[in-house]
């Protein structure tokens, strides 16, 4: 999948502002933002603010990349919560993925319960 914003994209849409988002937290090449459905006290969404498709093709392209998103949940979850978080990718639409621009789900703030299917 291409790194180049797409028009059709809403999260390169959160990123260039031309959708709102209760953003938490940024880097130069990180954004985090609330999760408008949440499913737990914290529910922040992290996603590269360049384009690429799912997680394997973002640790393909820059695996640097998908290392700063992991150290942006890091930073949420112990600016939100506990510091203890689970953090979530869903791949392709069977496994619940939606948005098709790379983001992880921090879930934080509760005892989480283990039954994703
Ligand atoms: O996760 C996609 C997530 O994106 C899903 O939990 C809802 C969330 N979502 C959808 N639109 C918005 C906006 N506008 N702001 C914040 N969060 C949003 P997936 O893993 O692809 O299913």
């Amino acid at each position: 999948m291409t790194s180049a914003p797409s028009t059709d994209c809403l999260f390169c849409k959160i990123v260039a502002g031309d959708v709102p988002a209760d953003v938490v937290a940024s880097t130069d090449r990180v954004i985090a933002f609330r999760d408008i459905d949440p499913k737990a006290p914290v529910h922040v969404l992290v996603a590269p603010r360049e384009h690429h498709g799912d997680v394997a093709t973002l640790a393909a392209a820059d695996p640097a990349l998908l290392a700063e998103v992991v150290q942006l949940a890091d930073r949420v979850a112990g600016d939100l919560a506990d510091g203890q978080f689970r953090f979530v990718f869903n791949s392709g639409p069977r496994a619940g993925q939606s948005v098709f621009h790379v983001h992880g789900h921090v879930l934080a703030g509760a005892q989480l319960g283990w039954t994703p299917a």
